[in-house]
């Protein structure tokens, strides 16, 4: 088995009509869905990702528009957890095998004691993964950076959470966040090694890979040495550049007709609504750089 190519769709409000044929035109073999389970029509979705033979690798749990397991009102964590629960219906359904779990993207100041959101956290994550196991589901807890939560920003951090909700509870790691968080990557990687279930890619400036500073052999060879044969799934966000030297006319998010929690959300991540050929060209961009360095890394060239 070698590692295979996903992408998600979170950052880019159009149907998933566009996206899916976007992957399938780019060479990829999975998406990794945003989890949106009371919008989403399931037979249409399947078959959609059948006709174009992308597969759905698992989900991603969208924290945002108030969703929060560690929310200090006992009614909005039942009603987060109740989402977590129908996207992990939702990814079974599809045929997934994840549901990557971030904290609620740009909430940076907690609400309760230390101790307290921990043990909610840890609850309802227990909760979720005991409701998972019953359909062949890994939770993928998802370390960020302080600039988008407080809560979880490093691997040996998830890697305690995913310990105290259970044997089956994984890690998503993302190499974007680790270069900003982690002392040393490597060593987090290898440190998560049994429990990682999903990989995400994107440069050290969130650029599709190819275009930063990132030694791709290196960390496909340190995935590989770990064990690690799932997904790399595609994330790139470029920043909004509204500066004279702006060259991606990425649109602010508030200039569509996008809901509240979209602009909120992409703001959250400092970026934007990207140009269609932009976007396409870095979605292939990805795809072509992350193959080639799949290949050297297995050939050992
Ligand atoms: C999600 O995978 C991620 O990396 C964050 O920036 C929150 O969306
Ligand atoms: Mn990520």
């Amino acid at each position: 088995m070698t590692m295979r190519l996903s992408m998600h769709n979170w950052m880019r409000p159009e149907p998933l009509e566009v996206t899916v044929p976007r992957l399938a035109r780019c060479g990829y073999d999975a998406i990794e869905i945003s989890a949106d389970p009371r919008g989403t029509d399931l037979a249409e979705t399947a078959q959609l990702l059948e006709e174009h033979r992308i597969a759905c690798a698992g989900g991603l749990a969208l924290f945002m528009g108030g969703r929060d397991l560690v929310h200090e009102d006992p009614f909005i964590r039942q009603a987060s957890l109740t989402y977590l629960i129908e996207t992990i219906d939702l990814v079974a359904a599809l045929g997934g095998t994840f549901v990557t779990v971030p904290c609620t993207v740009g909430k940076l100041v907690p609400m309760a004691d230390a101790q307290l959101e921990w043990d909610w956290y840890v609850a309802a994550l227990r909760e979720a993964q005991k409701h998972a196991d019953d359909h062949g589901i890994r939770l993928a807890i998802e370390p960020l950076t302080r600039y988008e939560t407080y809560l979880i920003n490093r691997a040996d951090q998830a890697l305690r959470l995913a310990e105290e909700v259970g044997e089956t509870c994984g890690i998503c790691l993302d190499i974007f966040h680790m270069n900003i968080e982690e002392a040393d990557w490597r060593a987090a990687i290898r440190s998560c090694a049994g429990r990682l279930v999903n990989f995400h890619v994107a440069e050290n400036n969130r650029l599709p890979p190819g275009s930063g500073a990132i030694d791709w052999t290196a960390l496909l060879s340190e995935l590989t040495a770990a064990g690690y044969d799932d997904h790399l799934s595609v994330e790139f966000m470029p920043a909004l550049d509204r500066t004279p030297l702006s060259q991606r006319q990425i649109a602010d998010a508030a200039d569509g007709s996008l809901s509240q929690g979209m602009i909120k959300w992409l703001r959250d991540h400092a970026s934007g609504v990207l140009p269609e050929d932009l976007y396409e060209a870095y979605t292939a961009q990805s795809a072509d750089v992350l193959r080639h360095h799949l290949t050297q890394v297995s050939t050992g060239a």
